[in-house]
C-alpha cells in the first residue's frame, strides 16, 4: 500500500535547468519506520537527480525484496520502475539495459537481497561491468522479516535480542572490487554531503558503480553493541576524503589544494574532485583500495567515500559492441543482414 504526497508546494521552490522542483523527483509517502536510514538515502537520490537535471523518464529504478527494495516507491515517482524477485534485480537490469542503453539504471537492494540470495547475481553483474548504479541500503539485518542477522553483520555485532553474531561478515565493497567493479564507494545514510556527490558521480560513471551505504535499521539493529547503529557509525566512519562532483558544462568554482587532490573527467564530460585525506589510499589502484579497506576493517573503522575508480572503464555495451539504438526502434531492414551476407556466413561455416 502506498500513499500519495499532497500536490501543494511552496510556489518559490528552487527549480533546476529543466524547470523541475525537487518535488518532481519524489515518490509516494514512505511507509518505512520513522528514522529508518533507507528514507535518508531516498532523499539523497532525489537531491542528486534533481541537481543533475535528469529527465525523470530517463531513469529506470529496479529493486529486489526487502524494506530497502520497497524504497524506490518513495522516490522518482515519474521514472520507470520494476520491483523484482528477492535477489534477482541484477538480471532484470541486465535484460533492460541490453535492450535499451538510453536509460540510467538505478538498482536498489538490501544487504540480505545482495549478500545472501542475490550474491551470485551481484558478482556477475559487477564482473560484466554493466552500466548501472547499484545502491545497497546496508543495515546488517533482514529488516522486513524482523531483524535476523544478515551476511554483512560484523562478527561479534550484537543484535537487539542480545546475541553476538558468530560468523565473519561479507564486505560488499571488497567483493565488488574482486569481481572487477569499476566504481566502488561506501557511505552512511546520515551523511548527505558525502552521499549526494557520490550518487551523482556513480550516475555519470560508465560501468558498474557500487555504493554500499550503511543505513541503520532503527527498529531491529540500532542497539548498543551493533556495528550498524547510528551511534557506532558516527563514531567509527573514516572518510577517504571529500568528493566534489561538477556536472558537464558547469563552471568549476571550487578551490582545492594541489597535491592533496585529484580531478577526474568522467565519460560524459563531468568531473569529480577528490580531496584526499587518507594519504595511503590511491583510489585508482585496486590493490591499494583493498589493502586500505582491510586496514580500516581490522582497526574496527568503516572506510567511507570513493574507494576505487577505474578511469578507463569499458562497460558491457562497449565490450560487446552492441547497437547504440534501443532494440524496439530497430526495423527489419536494420536486423536483416541481406542475402549476400547470409551466404558469406554459411560459406564460412562449411
Ligand atoms: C525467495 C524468498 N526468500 C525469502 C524471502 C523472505 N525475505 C523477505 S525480505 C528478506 C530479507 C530482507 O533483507 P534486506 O535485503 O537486507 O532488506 P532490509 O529489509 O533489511 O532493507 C527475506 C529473507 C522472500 N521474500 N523471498
Ligand atoms: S524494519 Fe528496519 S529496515 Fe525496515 S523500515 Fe523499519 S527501520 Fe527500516
Ligand atoms: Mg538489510
Amino acid at each position: 500500500m502506498s500513499y500519495q504526497i499532497p500536490k501543494f508546494r511552496h510556489p518559490q521552490l528552487p527549480v533546476n535547468d529543466l524547470g523541475y522542483t525537487k518535488a518532481d523527483y519524489e515518490g509516494s509517502i514512505s511507509t518505512l519506520c520513522a528514522g529508518c536510514g533507507h528514507d535518508s538515502i531516498s532523499g539523497s537520490i532525489v537531491r542528486a537527480c534533481h541537481e543533475l537535471s535528469i529527465e525523470p523518464h530517463k531513469i529506470a529504478k529496479l529493486s529486489g525484496i526487502g524494506c530497502s527494495s520497497k524504497a524506490p516507491t518513495y522516490f522518482l515517482g515519474k521514472s520507470h520502475g520494476f520491483n523484482s524477485v528477492h535477489g534477482r534485480m541484477p538480471s532484470v537490469v541486465t535484460g533492460a539495459a541490453m535492450a535499451n542503453r538510453d536509460l540510467i539504471y538505478l538498482g536498489v537492494s538490501g544487504d540480505g537481497d545482495t549478500a545472501s540470495i542475490g550474491m551470485g547475481q551481484f558478482a556477475h553483474v559487477a564482473r560484466r561491468n554493466l552500466n548501472m548504479v547499484y545502491i545497497v541500503m546496508n543495515n546488517g539485518c533482514y529488516g522486513l522479516t524482523k531483524g535476523q542477522d544478515s551476511a554483512t553483520a560484523d562478527e561479534g555485532s550484537v543484535s537487539k535480542k542480545g546475541d553476538a553474531n558468530m560468523y565473519s561478515a561479507i564486505d560488499l565493497c571488497a567483493t565488488a572490487l574482486q569481481m572487477g567493479a569499476t566504481f566502488v564507494a561506501r557511505s552512511f545514510s546520515g551523511d548527505k554531503e558525502q552521499l549526494v556527490p557520490l550518487i551523482k558521480a556513480a550516475i555519470s560513471h560508465r560501468g558498474f558503480a557500487l555504493i554500499d551505504v550503511v543505513s541503520p535499521c532503527v527498529t531491529f539493529n540500532n542497539n548498543p553493541g551493533s556495528t550498524k547503529s547510528y551511534e557506532f557509525v558516527r563514531d567509527h566512519a573514516e572518510a577517504t576524503g571529500t568528493v566534489d562532483f561538477v556536472p558537464m558544462q558547469k563552471e568549476i568554482t571550487t578551490a582545492y589544494e594541489a597535491g592533496s587532490s585529484h580531478e577526474v573527467t568522467l565519460h560524459d564530460g563531468s568531473s569529480i574532485h577528490l580531496y584526499k585525506m587518507d594519504e595511503d589510499l590511491d583510489p585508482f589502484d585496486r590493490t591499494s583500495a583493498l589493502i586500505n579497506m582491510e586496514k580500516h576493517r581490522t582497526a574496527g573503522d568503516i572506510l567511507t567515500g570513493l574507494i576505487y575508480l577505474n578511469k578507463d572503464s569499458r562497460d558491457l555495451h562497449e565490450v560487446m559492441e552492441t547497437t547504440r539504438r534501443p532494440l524496439n526502434t530497430l526495423t527489419e531492414d536494420d536486423l536483416c543482414p541481406g542475402n549476400q551476407m547470409l551466404k558469406n556466413i554459411n560459406a564460412s561455416l562449411r
